[in-house]
């Protein structure tokens, strides 16, 4: 890491907003239809990971040797996406997760630029109930890449539209794929949550107290001053 402070790019899902708990109901209730065991210990798989991964994940943990066709396995993605969307449509801007707001608002006040990096086709949606589109310099497509988290695709795309280095970057992530991606990206890792999950992450924080811009600014210049 060599370069000046630049951008922020941040994770949706479990970092800015608790749609992880959706995923886990809308995943959840389509296991049970299919008799397949789910709890939230096998849900950690799937966060950060794409829709149709995170089916495979599932399907992957049935006690038969039920097979389904990529026709099959699309109508099940589409009935869990539709749940989902049900779900999401009770997001409002009180949803925020605690330090969120403050910390956009400091970094846009630093004049560093915001980059979204999610894997969820439904990011757009739900930043509009949230009322923070316009804190979003960037919102990448996830439509548009060719791999998922853990690979830096999403973050180098993230970074290369928003105009600045990686290494000029902040990544901000709740799960272990996206700590990966954002270390392969070369970018500063900070994890939300729980350390176990966060293995390579240059700082972890929780949500509250720590999610400030000075705390993550003020460990980004020691990791910089380390390293040059
Ligand atoms: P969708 P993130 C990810 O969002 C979620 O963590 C993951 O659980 C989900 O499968 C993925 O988005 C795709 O979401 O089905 O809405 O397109 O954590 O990268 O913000
Ligand atoms: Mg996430």
């Amino acid at each position: 890491m060599s370069s000046a402070l630049k951008a922020f790019i941040f994770d949706l899902d479990g970092v800015i907003v608790d749609s992880a708990e959706y995923h886990y109901q809308a995943w959840g209730q389509l296991a049970r239809k299919l008799g397949i065991p789910f709890d939230r210990s096998y849900n950690e798989r799937l966060k950060g990971v794409s829709r149709m991964q995170s089916l495979e994940l599932i399907l992957a943990n049935s006690k038969d040797c039920r097979t389904f066709s990529a026709a099959e396995m699309l109508m099940l993605a589409e009935q869990k996406n539709e749940h989902y969307k049900r779900l999401i449509e009770q997001i409002t801007p009180a949803d925020l997760l605690p330090g969120i707001a403050g910390l956009l608002h400091d970094i846009m006040e630093a004049d560093h630029r915001i980059g979204l990096a999610s894997a969820s086709h439904n990011a757009p949606v739900i930043v509009q109930r949230l009322q923070i589109t316009d804190c979003f310099d960037v919102i990448v497509d996830p439509g548009t890449l060719k791999k998922g988290k853990p690979d830096p695709e999403i973050f180098l795309s993230a970074a290369a539209q928003l105009g600045v280095l990686p290494e000029s970057c902040i990544g901000i992530e709740d799960a272990q794929a996206g700590i990966q991606a954002i270390q392969s990206a070369g970018m500063f890792a900070v994890g939300v949550g729980d350390p176990v999950s966060m293995q390579g992450a240059d700082l972890v924080i929780q949500h509250g107290e720590a999610m400030k811009y000075a705390n993550i600014v003020g460990f980004y210049h020691v990791m910089l001053n380390k390293t040059t």
